[in-house]
């Protein structure tokens, strides 16, 4: 009996728990990646007419200036389903469902939408440390069953490869309880170092790389060790990474509903308390003073 359960189980649930993230491979077809690709080419032009990094509630583009770069980038957009009708049906699409109700239901709250690119020339900042996700959860212990507490799915928008900086994890770290890897500053900055990695249990050379085909999905967990190195190549990596939770998981006025009873929730007429915590008393728009990459 446990066998029949077991094997109706999709293979990205299996692997997901087993060794704590997975891949789907081909979730959205070709002809559509084509157009998330226009349209992540057409925020990103939108987003570079700022200066600096800005923000308007949830929505938020983070830019790398000039003056630290020579030439103005733009790293991540943040909720870009305020200004994207294609974005908004994405983060709440039929396929998403399918993904994700073996793991978490048919109630589920998004709580990030981020698209994450990595321009050619913007090397020096455009990595991430290993880090384990749960580093970014304020209130730690609402999430008790960790791994369908919160799951991350990477949409790679455009091929990710080993030499533009694909996501790497290490298979099986989401059973070694938190580490506190680069807890010590911004993880876009400097790179992990072998020995970091061994004083917290993990070999370097297990390590994976996610390569990915434009429409192909990657999972991860909060206690999955992860992260991506600068992009070495002459292509970008744009990825879109989008967070859901199960909504009996999330307070009332927390997150954006995704899926309700199975049902997909366009977005309401306001911001929801995601990500940034100030959103209702400082809701912007503001160009954001922090000057972290330099
Ligand atoms: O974009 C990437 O390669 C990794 C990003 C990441 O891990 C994060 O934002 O938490
Ligand atoms: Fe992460």
């Amino acid at each position: 009996m446990s066998a029949s359960i077991l094997t109706a189980r999709p293979a990205h649930v299996e692997h997901y728990w087993e060794h704590g993230y997975a891949i789907v491979r081909g979730l959205f077809p070709r002809d559509e990646m084509a157009a998330i690709q226009a349209e992540a080419r057409r925020i990103y032009q939108l987003g570079l007419q700022h200066p600096a990094t800005w923000r308007h509630g949830n929505l938020l583009y983070e830019i790398l200036p000039e003056s630290f770069a020579g030439q103005r980038f733009l790293l991540q957009a943040h909720w870009i389903a305020w200004v994207s009708p294609l974005f908004e049906r994405i983060r709440r699409d039929p396929r998403v469902l399918a993904v994700m109700e073996p793991l978490l239901g048919r109630d589920i709250k998004q709580v990030a939408q981020q698209i994450h690119w990595k321009p050619p020339g913007a090397t020096r900042r455009s990595g991430y440390r290993f880090h384990q996700d749960l580093r970014f959860r304020e209130r730690k212990e609402a999430f008790r069953d960790l791994m369908t507490a919160y799951i991350n799915t990477g949409l790679a928008i455009d091929p990710a490869t080993t030499e533009n900086g694909c996501l790497q994890v290490f298979p099986d770290s989401h059973r070694l309880g938190y580490l506190g890897l680069s807890d010590d500053g911004p993880i876009m900055k400097g790179t992990t170092q072998a020995d970091e990695l061994q004083r917290a249990g993990l070999q370097p050379e297990k390590v994976v790389n996610l390569e990915l085909e434009p429409g192909d999905l990657a999972l991860w967990g909060l206690l999955t060790v992860h992260g991506s190195e600068g992009n070495r190549s002459a292509k970008d990596r744009a990825f879109l990474i989008q967070s859901y939770t199960p909504a009996a998981n999330a307070d009332e006025d927390r997150g954006e509903w995704a899926f309700r009873q199975g049902a997909s929730m366009p977005l309401g007429d306001t911001p929801r308390l995601c990500k940034y915590e100030q959103l209702h008393e400082k809701p912007g728009p503001f160009y954001v003073e922090s000057r972290w990459y330099e």
